[in-house]
């Protein structure tokens, strides 16, 4: 028997979804279109034509969805608003859809819950995208009207506010590869949508702070960790050197250093446009935060030498000029190993959190004296109901087991690390694998809207209550 492995008092936890992914009701109240809607209804794009259009029904469930927290010993939930919500044209305020936030933000604090709140998990309004979206540095702009707009309704009783989830998605997964919605591919506009994210987060977190001095202010970033094949090959670390540059530094080292690293633009040379970042840009994006938020999911391995399966992937990549962590460019590789994959094919790699932490503690927030928080970590695996819809998903309860092992290893190695979120409290839209990947604790039925929390809920909800994992 292992021994328990205490937290420190007051470690958050909590459970996080996000709104495109779990609201459905995408046309009611004046909600208007995102580019998830558009980029789901583009045949071939998600998987099986699924859509986000009802998804969970949360909208409507939303008191059953927060009273099944407060069954499951949660402290916090980690939720987004609607753009397209709360403003159908990226413009115009839509007061029934800050409604249904207010009516959420009070149902949470009725029941004891710390809501936490993220203003942009990837649904653009849709009018906006029209307009030019994140490549366009008007959208920038425009979304700090919408922070504004949310924080005027919410300000009030909600403390930890999160400008983006996941910045390199939007711009690389959206404006690169098009895996992801708007299902663009063009280097340069990606590389604008990147810098106009990053602009977003600076000028609304600069805004917020001058209304109100007393918010916990932040960014969620998803970070790649990455080892080489080959500890002694120059072309292996590079391939680190590279992957890392592209995932991880692109967006810390604006954020805390106030510039782009030399070698992220000198990778980037035949893709960078000239004149995008203007004076004021970077001190704006380095505008002090309070919270780092940390998505990890998997590591991986890779080479600076790519084998011949590798080379379809390489063009793919030199066509748009990004070397991403998902498309292998001509000098970085992917190198699977033996180890267990999730349903998402990603490897189970807790160490890498452990290593993640103690380095964003080591190298960018300890010395500004800003905690982490792990705002999204847990697996899909190919659950198998059992007449009453349980699942006793052992295997998505060990990952979580081992990932805060490696968040509790992180803590003794001295990083300030101050809660956790489990992504997902319910399985739901999982953006271009639709409905198929389930990542929630609880499983739903989308045929009923059933919600029956799994194995790992019951577990989780010990874990919460005790505040140890044994
Ligand atoms: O479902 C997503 C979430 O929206 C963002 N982070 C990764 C999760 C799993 O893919």
């Amino acid at each position: 028997m292992s021994t328990p492995k205490v937290f420190p008092e007051g470690f958050l936890w909590g459970s996080a979804t996000a709104s495109y992914q779990i609201e459905g009701a995408a046309r009611e109240d004046g909600r208007g279109c995102c580019i998830w809607g558009t980029y789901s209804r583009t045949p071939g794009m998600v998987r099986n034509g699924d859509t986000g259009a009802v998804a969970c029904d949360h909208y409507h469930r939303y008191v059953e969805d927060v009273a099944l927290m407060s069954d499951l010993n949660l402290q916090s939930y980690r939720f987004s608003t609607s753009w397209a919500r709360v403003m159908p044209d990226g413009r115009t305020v839509n007061q029934a859809g800050l409604d249904f936030y207010s009516r959420l933000t009070d149902e949470l604090l009725g029941r004891g819950i710390v809501p936490w709140l993220t203003l942009y998990h990837w649904d653009l309004p849709q009018a906006l995208e029209d307009e030019g979206g994140w490549p366009s540095r008007d959208t920038a702009y425009r979304f700090v009207e919408y922070a504004q707009t949310v924080h005027s309704t919410l300000g009030d009783r909600i403390s930890y506010w999160t400008t983006l989830n996941e910045p390199w998605c939007s711009a690389f997964l959206g404006y690169a590869e098009g895996r992801h919605a708007p299902g663009r591919t063009d280097g340069p506009d990606a590389v604008r949508a990147a810098h106009h994210l990053l602009l977003a987060h600076g000028l609304a977190t600069s805004d917020l702070r001058s209304r109100d001095a007393d918010l916990s202010l932040g960014i969620t970033l998803n970070f790649a960790d990455t080892t080489p094949a080959d500890p002694q090959d120059p072309g292996d670390l590079d391939a680190v050197r590279r992957i890392d540059g592209m995932s991880n530094r692109y967006f810390l080292d604006p954020l805390f250093r106030g510039a782009y690293a030399p070698d992220i633009l000198d990778d980037l040379r035949n893709v960078w446009p000239e004149g995008l970042v203007q004076d004021g840009d970077l001190e704006a994006i380095s505008t002090p935060i309070d919270v780092l938020g940390v998505n990890y999911y998997s590591g991986s391995t890779v080479s600076g030498s790519p084998p011949e399966e590798a080379h379809a992937a390489a063009d793919a990549a030199r066509a748009t000029g990004i070397p991403s962590a998902h498309v292998g460019s001509e000098h970085v590789t992917f190198v699977p190993q033996e180890v267990e994959h999730t349903a998402m094919d990603w490897e189970v790699r807790p160490r890498g959190l452990t290593d993640l932490l103690v380095r964003l503690h080591r190298d960018y927030t300890g010395p500004a004296g800003i905690p982490l928080y792990v705002t999204e970590n847990g697996a899909a695996y190919d659950d198998a109901p059992d007449e009453t819809g349980f699942v006793q998903d052992d295997d998505r309860l060990a990952y979580v087991h081992s990932h805060l092992g490696a968040v509790h290893d992180a803590l003794e190695a001295g990083a300030d690390v101050r809660g956790y979120f489990l992504w997902s409290l319910l399985d739901n839209f999982e953006w271009a694998y639709g409905y198929d990947k389930r990542f929630g604790i609880v499983r739903v039925d989308y045929d009923t809207q059933q919600r029956t929390p799994k194995a790992s809920a019951r577990w989780y909800a010990t874990v919460a209550g005790s505040n140890r994992i044994d």
